[in-house]
């Protein structure tokens, strides 16, 4: 199609949001049952409550609109409503997302709460408007682990020269290349068959992923290395936004705060189911020197926490009690 017809098409649609009732779209890549993916349903019910029927969202989820770089494209442009993603594939779109994505920044989940519920988190929200998003939650990620599938990590030398999957952002690449691996950008939906053919030694993930991907079947070797907390975000169409009444952009902020602390709850009982998942399975566990990995970051701090906006946020995430 002609970009010009499709825009056209893009701007009817967006008129149409105004007027009447919406099924708005949305976007994860995980399966049903998944956390985030029953957090934005639950949200579509109280959206629907709160806008008296008026309102409601449809997920799409297992990629069915594609890889999260392509459903934050759509966003962008107002094709589709909503995405769920990490906030990874946000880094190098918006700077400020990279501050909790930082190596062993959290120093636990209470921690990371209290951040991404006060200031610095709305500001980071925020700083994505300029670039088409209305930031609307954070949802839970755990924390990230390595995982290879023929030889353990069990100390930070085993990783040199690993080819690991990463997330397609380049503080992700930086953050392998620390500890010394090969780091290989990849959408999520391929890694199963990377790890099974050996395209990649080993990738890196939450205990919910790695089970739901079923990555483990592929590579049993899990080193808790807990290096990153990255969450997840909610990512509101800002083209589409723009289109509704401050009433519905009220109600649908709402619906998006009170899906927050259910998809909590719904993600601490998966990261335990999980882990007896994998560990059923035959997943070998591994305990890691967290120190040595951590030391290992600072040229990732270095590189992508240049300016003064950045480092005073990281210094207000570290100073946050
Ligand atoms: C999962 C996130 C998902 C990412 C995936 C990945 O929930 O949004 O796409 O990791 O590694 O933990 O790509």
């Amino acid at each position: 199609m002609k970009l010009k017809t499709s825009l056209t098409l893009i701007a009817c649609a967006l008129a149409a949001f105004a007027a009447r009732a919406t099924e708005f779209r949305s976007a994860d890549i995980h399966p049903d049952g998944y956390p985030t993916v029953e957090a934005v349903k639950f949200m579509g019910e109280r959206l629907k409550a709160l806008t008296n029927g008026k309102h409601t969202i449809k997920v799409f989820n297992n990629s069915a609109l594609g890889n999260e770089k392509d459903t934050i494209e759509q966003t962008k442009i107002g094709a589709l409503a909503m995405t769920r993603v990490n906030i990874a594939p946000m880094n190098n779109i918006c700077p400020e997302t990279q501050v909790p994505t930082m190596p062993f920044l959290f120093r636990s989940k209470d921690h990371l709460h209290k951040v991404l519920d006060g200031p610095v988190g709305e500001e980071i929200l925020a700083a994505c408007a300029p670039q088409g998003f209305v930031g609307l939650a954070y949802y839970d990620s755990g924390a990230r682990s390595l995982y290879t599938a023929k030889k353990p990590v069990r100390t930070l030398a085993d990783a040199k020269g690993m080819k690991i999957r990463v997330q397609q952002s380049d503080l992700w690449v930086a953050l392998l290349e620390a500890m010394g691996a090969n780091a290989t950008p990849m959408p999520y939906g391929e890694v199963y068959t990377a790890l099974k053919t050996g395209l990649v030694d080993g990738a890196e993930n939450n205990w919910p992923s790695y089970e739901s991907s079923r990555h483990f079947e592929v590579a049993k070797y899990y080193s808790v290395t807990e290096h990153s907390m990255a969450p997840e975000m909610l990512l509101f169409s800002k083209r589409v936004w723009d289109t509704l009444s401050p009433d519905d952009q009220k109600a649908i902020r709402q619906a998006a705060k009170e899906s927050v602390p259910m998809m909590r709850k719904l993600w601490d009982e998966r990261e335990a189911k999980s882990l007896a998942t994998v560990k059923a399975a035959g997943s070998e566990i591994i305990t890691v020197d967290k120190a040595s990995f951590q030391k290992a970051m600072q040229p990732v701090y270095d590189k992508f926490i240049t300016d003064a906006k950045l480092k005073a946020m990281v210094k207000r995430v570290q100073d946050t009690q």
